[in-house]
């Protein structure tokens, strides 16, 4: 049994991360080039993950007819609320390449150094097949933000974020140790759950 999906991001990592979450469960995922889809260009103006998830979906729901996907994450810095969040992505676009953003924000804590470091990485999901209902998943991976950064695996801000749940930072996870913790696997377990009852998996 093969059940086909199309991932609705320009983000080469979070596909790649999807890809290996899914699967093992008889996906194939596609990405935009996969299809010859034209590279998503949306406002990711909602004030909610999910709503931003969804204004991907639907802009791609234009195009195809394919069971489509959506993703829209981010990482929220307890002490500073407004900083990342729902401008992750953007966040980083301001600097040199990642690594000069995640060193900014290490250079934050250290000009603060009484400020709580608590930080959450969220991931919501968007889903619909080709009948106009959409259905929504989420996950968190709650951790702090390291003294210093590791770059190991990953991507994104992984080598600053420390994981509660393993007190390791998430790039010094193998690929296995990070998807089972990660805001994206969990949110990934609940739309593997609605496609099983749906019969469409295994
Ligand atoms: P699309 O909108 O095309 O999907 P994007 O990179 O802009 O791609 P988001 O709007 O969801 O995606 O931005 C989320 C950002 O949060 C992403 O660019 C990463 O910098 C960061 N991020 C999300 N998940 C992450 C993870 O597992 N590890 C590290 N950083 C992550």
């Amino acid at each position: 049994m093969n059940f086909e999906i199309l991932l609705a991001t320009s983000n080469a990592h979070k596909l790649e991360e999807f890809r290996r979450i899914l699967a093992p469960h008889g996906i194939t995922l596609y990405g935009m080039n996969d299809l010859n889809m034209p590279l998503l260009e949306v406002n990711e103006d909602g004030d909610t993950y999910f709503k931003n998830a969804q204004i991907k979906l639907l802009a791609l729901r234009k195009l195809t007819s394919f069971p489509i996907l959506a993703d829209d994450s981010g990482l929220e810095l307890e002490a500073f609320p407004n900083l990342l969040g729902l401008h992750t992505s953007r966040y980083a676009k301001g600097y040199k390449d990642q690594k000069e953003a995640n060193e900014s924000i290490i250079k934050l804590y250290d000009n603060n150094p009484s400020l709580k470091r608590d930080a959450t990485f969220k991931c919501a999901l968007c889903f619909s097949l080709n009948d106009g209902d959409l259905r929504y998943f989420d996950g968190k991976m709650p951790g702090f933000i390291g003294k210093k950064a590791t770059y190991a695996h990953g991507f994104g801000y992984d080598p600053i974020f420390i994981s509660k749940e393993k007190n390791l930072c998430v790039a010094s996870l193998n690929d296995e140790e990070k998807d089972a913790i990660s805001h994206r696997g969990k949110a990934c377990k609940k739309l593997l759950t609605y496609l099983k009852i749906k019969g469409l998996i295994k």
